[in-house]
């Protein structure tokens, strides 16, 4: 009853032209693109790169804490082995065909020991609809952000809502911390984050940020899997009943790392946080920081949403820009809900960016996980 993992290619539908309509939203997508860029700067400067040297407070990170490790292989092995902690290991006999993961089953992968949760397949309706942008223009008043940006032009790009339908997929229970990444650069796989060192962002614990989209995608491949799509990202956080946070519809400031001052909310970082430190954020497959703490990158390149209706959508074959989603410990409840996109040049290692990787489900077949068949 293992898993194993084979390296999951790159497949990228290719697109239906583009309509008209939907090709003046790509043109205001590059306005939204800049409006927002500028805000994630101006937040870096305002939230990140302060003068704040201290290391937030030690929180548990979850898979220590929380998860099953892998049992030791009882002779040396240079094969790495892992357990679904929700069923019950193989004792006896050769493994025989794969179980069917369901939702709640989790799984630590060898090589880096994420603990990833199983995400069952199923529809969905992704981006907001213009209720709920018109509820999020009620968020901006509420909770204004001292650079004026919280307005309509942030968040248009999130319509029009569409439905989309996805097979089953393993996701990252949490954002790849420092000392996760550490493993791939050892392993010469990686390039070493810019902030890597620095007491306030190099934690171990913490989330590895500051690293461009091709880092994140080269650790994502040498793990054994991929960046999630923008739409896994979004299922993964809202799941089929469309919550608008992960834990509900309902700002709350349990559910993550977010801007202290503007939400009221005291949740004891001012910047990163050890991942894993809000399980009230839980999203419905039990993913987690998938609002606030750092952002994450997603494997689309941007594009305007088209209204049809899509499966397994990967994004575009070409643009200039990659996504990112969640919002960060430096933002407001605007821009950590589900739907919230933030297109920006995939160059781009701003301190409050980190990710979390995806595996397809028909990729982990067997707990005899062997490197080699990832690579
Ligand atoms: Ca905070
Ligand atoms: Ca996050």
């Amino acid at each position: 009853m293992n898993h194993s993992i084979s390296i999951p290619g790159r497949h990228r539908a290719s697109l239906p032209a583009l309509r008209p309509a939907v090709a003046a939203r790509l043109t205001a997508g590059g306005l939204v693109a800049c409006t927002l860029a500028v805000l994630l700067l101006a937040a870096a400067c305002g939230h990140g790169e302060s003068t704040t040297t201290s290391v937030p407070p030690t929180a548990m990170a979850v898979p220590a804490a929380t998860h099953t490790s892998p049992p030791p292989a009882s002779t040396p092995t240079t094969v790495p082995t892992g357990t679904p902690t929700s069923q019950p290991p193989a004792n006896d006999g050769p493994a025989e065909a794969p179980p069917s993961a369901s939702q709640g089953d989790t799984w630590i992968r060898p090589t880096d020991g994420m603990v990833m949760v199983y995400v069952p397949g199923g529809t969905f309706q992704m981006g907001s609809s213009d209720a709920q942008i018109e509820a999020v223009m009620a968020l901006c008043d509420r909770y204004p952000d001292e650079y004026g940006k919280c307005k309509l032009d942030a968040f248009e790009s999130e319509s029009p809502q569409h439905a989309v339908t996805l097979e089953g997929f393993w996701i990252d229970r949490t954002e790849v911390t420092n000392a996760q990444y550490a493993r791939c650069v050892a392993d010469g796989a990686c390039r070493a984050s810019r902030l890597a060192g620095q007491a306030a962002y190099g934690g171990d614990d913490l989330p590895v940020a500051g690293v461009p989209w091709q880092d994140a995608a080269n650790y994502c491949d040498w793990a054994g899997g991929r960046l999630p799509t923008e739409a896994e990202w979004e299922y993964a956080a809202r799941g089929s009943e469309g919550r608008i946070y992960p834990w509900g519809d309902k700002f709350d400031c349990a559910g993550g790392n977010f801007w202290d001052s503007v939400t009221g909310c005291d949740d004891g970082y001012p910047e990163p946080a050890p991942v894993g430190s809000f399980p009230g954020g839980a999203s419905w497959c039990s993913a987690l920081d998938m609002a606030g703490n750092a952002w994450e990158w997603v494997g689309d390149l941007y594009e305007a949403y088209s209204p049809d209706a899509q499966r397994n959508p990967t994004g575009p074959d070409s643009g200039s820009q990659r996504i990112l989603r969640g919002g960060s410990w430096g933002y407001t409840p605007a821009f950590v809900r589900t739907a919230t996109r933030y297109p920006v040049p995939p160059a781009a290692d701003y301190l409050a960016v980190g990710f979390r990787c995806a595996i397809p489900a028909d990729r982990v077949t067997s707990l005899a996980f062997s490197p080699d068949s990832m690579r």
